[in-house]
């Protein structure tokens, strides 16, 4: 069964009738073009075949409410709020996700009721993005509730994905970028999507191999307040050059003049836009990529900072045992890593991975392939 299936399923099971809709959303890896989102760089996701549903249907009484089915098929009811009530730090843990959305569609006029169930198979707590694409399924069910397809008219997949870069920071106070729900909302099947943060163009770029997702299954306490720290010394560096952003460092900038600990930050950046550049060019020319995936997990390693001994490990493993090239992928500090892998390599960079954590006594990761799969949109 399908998550939107057993959205729609389960909706019936839990309100006795059938929802209006169902909209779901993919999680994503990035294959490039890491921590360049917040600095107006490039990006290079592509969707998973994992995705989060929400059946829905409207709520006479102006409130919001939501259920979701955890893995252990228990349901878990977040209580109803009258949406012109929602207000940052009125609502904590998962429910935060699905009403922060109701909140910033508030403000752009969507403001009637809506019960949701929502179900889903992106791996949580993975670095693979499966808030956001609970975020972005939520809002196309809330829009497709207000008789709107972004895109075809009203708002645009563009503005959607701002308006749910909005509820993360403003409702639920995470101070990410725009690579995830811009992922999850124009992502297509058999393409990564090259995306300029800075002008907001985009490019399906041809892209229908599989690559290995290393699940290492851990996540460092330090991965929020690091994530906010790098941040925060990219503004500081792209201030003390007197620039808007990190982006328009041209070849004659004196990085020099920056203080010891935000020049590697800021080689970072710059070294990772150029990687993004050269990964479409090679992917354009059909040549190899794993050479610069390879380049892009030492830059997040020695340099930006937000490696882990497991994403090393399992980097390593890989690369030891026959991958092309491979990186982690997200934010850092934990989650996942991925690997480009020749068909014949791939049995023997499996059973690699799962060794060398054990060696290192590290919880088993969890390993599968995914292929460039569709976008959000309506199911039902
Ligand atoms: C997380 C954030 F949500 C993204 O915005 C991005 O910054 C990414 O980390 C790092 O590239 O997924």
């Amino acid at each position: 069964m399908t998550p939107a299936d057993r959205a729609a399923d389960r909706y019936r099971g839990l309100h006795g009738h059938a929802p209006v809709g169902v909209w779901s959303a993919p999680g994503r890896v990035n294959l490039i073009g890491e921590h360049t989102d917040y600095n107006n760089g490039l990006v290079l996701p592509f969707a998973l075949p994992h995705r989060v549903a929400v059946a829905a249907a409207p709520r006479a009484d102006g409130r919001i409410s939501a259920t979701t089915i955890g893995d252990d098929g228990v349901p878990q009811r977040a209580a109803a709020v009258p949406i012109a009530e929602l207000a940052p730090g009125g609502v904590t843990g998962w429910a935060a996700y699905a009403y922060g959305v109701a909140w910033v569609l508030r403000a752009a006029g969507f403001t009637s009721g809506a019960e949701l169930v929502i179900t889903g198979d992106v791996p949580t707590g993975a670095g693979l993005s499966s808030s956001h694409a609970l975020q972005c399924a939520v809002a196309l069910a809330l829009l497709g509730l207000a008789g709107v397809t972004p895109a075809a008219e009203g708002p645009t997949l563009p503005e959607v994905a701002e308006w749910v870069r909005r509820s993360e920071n403003d409702f639920v106070g995470a101070p990410t970028g725009l690579l995830d729900q811009t992922a999850a909302l124009r992502c297509v099947a058999g393409h990564a999507l090259f995306l300029d943060i800075r002008s907001g163009a985009a490019e399906q770029i041809p892209f229908g191999a599989p690559v290995l997702v290393i699940d290492t299954r851990v996540r460092h306490a330090l991965a929020d307040s690091a994530y906010g720290e790098r941040r925060r010394g990219c503004e500081r560096a792209a201030e003390l050059l007197g620039l808007p952003s990190l982006r328009e460092i041209g070849p004659d900038a004196d990085l020099h003049r920056l203080p010891g600990d935000l020049l590697p930050l800021v080689r970072h950046v710059v070294t990772e836009n150029q990687r993004v550049l050269a990964t479409v060019a090679a992917l354009r020319a059909g040549t190899e990529i794993g050479p610069l995936l390879s380049a892009s997990h030492a830059s997040l390693r020695e340099d930006y900072r937000v490696s882990c001994r497991e994403l090393d490990v399992a980097v390593e493993a890989a690369e030891g045992a026959g991958a092309l090239g491979a990186r982690m992928t997200g934010g850092g500090f934990g989650g996942s890593a991925i690997a480009v892998v020749p068909p014949a390599a791939e049995e023997a960079v499996r059973a690699a991975v799962r060794a060398a954590f054990a060696e290192h006594s590290f919880t088993p990761p969890r390993l599968f392939t995914a292929a460039p799969s569709p976008g959000a949109g309506r199911d039902h």
